[in-house]
């Protein structure tokens, strides 16, 4: 008889759907589909879950542990035992430890999102080491920091709630490839007879099924909410006694936006300033109005304060007044996390000659090559990919090549990354691990069941962990916490809002206990100092930031730097590929043969003068390196603008590189984030291969 196991995406991605998987008499998963029941997952999976068997059972899968015997990237190994890995880790740990234990780096991300595989056990590991910490900024923070400086908190409306809205802007997202189960909803939405509004340099997938789609040059989005605060004010579109009641700093933003009139933004973002009128009185009219703002408009030089900005236009209208008015970014701020009983950070030694440091990983490469005092002279990855996604590869490709560099990977797959090991680990799939979730689109936690065993000797992070621990003599009884006890320390039992682990490793998923349906700003009770939506922050304005919405221009543009524009005219953007997941997925073959070869997709207007046609082999390049890809030369993307659908993996890109060749480890103005989508590029044609 076979059985049906509850089980969670673990992948990075706002839907973070509820999986059934179905095994079959002999232990082995046979299919894997999306629970009809819980709401948001409504029964479908994107095109990558749903073959995520492919991904398990795939052929590639590292399933010993193994050791380098080539030289470093070369990906050469050998096979050695559990005992053997572990005692040659932990043996270079200490000594280097003896030295500095902040010489020690971990490297993580999202490849899982779960707390157990991707948040305790290696936390309280490296804090217990007194390793360097890792500010975790690649994809976030410049967004967390602006959207808690006007709302607060990561907070916002229910994503079930856009299917009620008239008029919904999607602002620097592509939902039809990056968040399925919002663009389900958008579309019962239109079917409703709701305006749907795109903004985004490219003619996405979703710019293509909306009403109207604006494509600014990257990184003005800024501009562009400025000026549509400034028509909604001049025009008297907002809502007065909203804004007594709940907001702070009225006066001060009206005068700030007096100054950014529809023509100066024009010429910021490279729209008609008539577009950016129609759009604020659309903004100022047709309720109930709801915002989905996304990542895409966060990777550059001013992400933090545009969504900052951004975030101060429903309450201007006085939007959050109804559920299907307002905005979302992530919907995390929701989720009782106790992060201080998974993570223990009270664990990290207080020791005066070694005081902690803090590491970003969106400048790795600089890191790795030479700006750390202690250098770091070994690094833990797991979880992530960075020679594929972390910023400017030459550098990190050089830095992870360093030979008094000790690197340890714990993978699925051997990655572009893997190949720089010493000691290359083998991780488990979440169909082979347990694990709790909490998403950050939606309001449901959700437990992962293990379905079947361990393929070959892969082991859990979490597992990997613990046995690292009892070899450096650990003994701290956080140590001997096995998953589902980590698991049931994830939300915090007293807090209201949370259902206790045994009840939602039974169901599988439970909504956190919060109103339904959820205006969380209805009677104003935002999150920030005042308890009001801050148009005016103090504190920005102590940690020495504008106080006001503002604009930040790009490092790298044709206006903010024109002497770099001379020589590198074409601001690129590198977007997630609909059939990858970052990094992931994008090995197997599904996935590969789905997405072809990597593109570059061009304006007529560019392509034409530089000889490019379509389906021809470019060359991309900057000062910082360069990559190829071939020419797809369409008007979905705006002249002016390039766009590398991402993450290929470096080694079967075709050339050894990816986009990240030419993207920049500068960083953005709030919350140290990277700015993928600022970066200056010339684009030529050359012979095939
Ligand atoms: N299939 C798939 N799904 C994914 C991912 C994936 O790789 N593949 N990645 C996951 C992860 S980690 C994340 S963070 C999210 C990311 O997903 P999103 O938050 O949707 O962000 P991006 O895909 O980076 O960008 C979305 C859109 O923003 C546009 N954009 C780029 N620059 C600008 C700008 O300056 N202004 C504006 N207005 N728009 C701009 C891009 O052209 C793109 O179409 O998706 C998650 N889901
Ligand atoms: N040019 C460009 N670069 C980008 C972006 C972009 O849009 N353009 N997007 C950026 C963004 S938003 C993000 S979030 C980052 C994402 O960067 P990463 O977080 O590094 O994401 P992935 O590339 O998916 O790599 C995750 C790795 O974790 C592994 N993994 C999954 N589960 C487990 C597990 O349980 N145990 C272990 N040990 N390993 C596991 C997977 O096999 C995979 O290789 O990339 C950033 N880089
Ligand atoms: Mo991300």
């Amino acid at each position: 008889m076979s059985k049906i196991v509850r089980a969670a995406c673990p992948h990075d991605c706002p839907d973070t759907c509820a999986l059934l998987v179905t095994v079959d008499d002999d232990g082995r998963a046979v299919k894997v589909r999306g629970d009809p029941d819980h709401p948001t997952t409504a029964g479908t999976l994107c095109t990558k879950v749903a073959h995520y068997l492919e991904r398990t059972y795939s052929p590639d899968r590292l399933l010993f542990p193994q050791k380098r015997v080539g030289k470093k990237g070369e990906g050469r190994f050998e096979r050695i035992s559990w005992d053997e890995a572990l005692d040659t880790i932990a043996t270079r740990f200490k000594a280097i430890a003896a030295y500095d234990p902040r010489a020690i780096l971990p490297y993580s991300y999202a490849g899982t999102m779960g707390y157990v595989q991707g948040g305790s056990m290696d936390r309280r590991f490296f804090h217990r080491l007194g390793a360097s910490l890792l500010e975790r900024t690649i994809c976030s923070t410049a967004g967390t920091v602006g959207y808690a400086a006007t709302i607060g908190a990561s907070v916002g409306m229910e994503l079930e709630e856009f299917e009620n809205a008239r008029l919904i802007l999607i602002w620097g997202g592509n939902p039809v490839v990056s968040n399925l189960h919002l663009w389900n909803r958008l579309q019962q939405a239109k079917r409703r007879g709701a305006r749907l509004v795109c903004i985004d340099p490219l003619r996405s997938e979703t710019a293509e099924k909306c009403h109207l789609h604006l494509a600014p040059m990257p990184g003005t989005d800024a501009a562009l909410a400025l000026a549509m605060m400034h028509v909604l004010i001049a025009e008297n579109l907002i809502d007065r006694d909203y804004i007594e009641k709940y907001t702070l700093g009225f006066d001060a933003l009206a005068e700030r936006v007096a100054a950014w009139t529809p023509a100066r933004a024009a010429a910021e973002t490279g729209l008609a300033a008539a577009d950016i009128i129609a759009l604020a009185r659309d903004y100022g009219s047709i309720r109930p109005a709801a915002i989905r703002i996304n990542y895409g408009l966060q990777r550059c030089a001013g992400g933090g304060n545009a969504v900052r900005t951004i975030a101060c236009l429903p309450a201007l209208v006085g939007a959050w007044r109804e559920p299907a008015g307002g905005i979302l970014l992530s919907a995390s701020g929701n989720f009782p996390v106790d992060s201080k009983a998974l993570e223990r950070p009270d664990l990290y030694p207080e020791n005066s000659r070694f005081p902690r440091r803090a590491i970003n990983m969106s400048s790795i490469g600089n890191t790795l090559l030479e700006e750390a005092s202690p250098p770091i002279r070994a690094i833990c990855v797991y979880n992530s990919n960075p020679v594929a996604i972390a910023p400017d590869s030459a550098k990190v490709q050089q830095g992870f090549s360093r030979e008094d560099l000790f690197c340890v990977v714990l993978e699925q797959f051997q990655t572009d990354t893997a190949d720089y090991a010493d000691i290359l680990l083998p991780a488990t799939t979440q169909l082979e691990h347990l694990d709790v979730h909490r998403s950050y689109g939606h309001l449901y936690m959700l437990s992962n069941q293990p379905a079947i065993a361990p393929l070959g000797e892969a082991k859990p992070n979490s597992e990997i962990f613990r046995l690292l621990a009892q070899r450096m003599g650990y003994s701290e009884p956080c140590f001997a916490d096995d998953d589902a006890g980590i698991a049931a320390q994830a939300f915090a039992a007293t807090d209201q809002r949370s259902v206790a682990w045994p009840t939602l490793a039974d169901q599988g998923w439970a909504r956190l206990n919060l109103p339904q349906p959820y205006a969380p700003f209805a009677q104003g009770g935002f999150k920030t100092p005042s308890g009001r939506c801050e148009f005016f922050s103090e504190t920005l304005q102590r940690q020495g930031h504008d106080p006001l919405p503002t604009y930040v221009p790009p490092h790298e543009s044709p206006r903010s730097n024109p002497a770099l524009a001379a020589r590198f005219p074409l601001a690129m953007i590198s977007p997630p590929a609909r059939h990858f997941l970052n990094s992931s997925f994008a090995n197997l073959p599904r996935f590969l043969k789905a997405e072809g070869r990597p593109r570059l997709l061009i304006h007529p207007d560019d392509a034409r003068p530089r000889g490019i046609e379509d389906g021809r082999r470019l060359r991309i390049a900057n000062d910082r390196g360069a990559f190829h890809a071939w020419a797809e030369v369409t008007e979905r993307i705006r002249s002016g603008v390039v766009a590398a659908p991402s993450i290929w993996w470096r080694k079967l890109s075709g050339d050894g590189e990816n986009a990240n060749a030419v993207t920049s480890q500068a960083l953005t103005d709030l919350g140290g984030g990277p700015t993928f989508y600022d970066c200056l590029v010339e684009v030529a044609p050359v012979a095939e291969a």
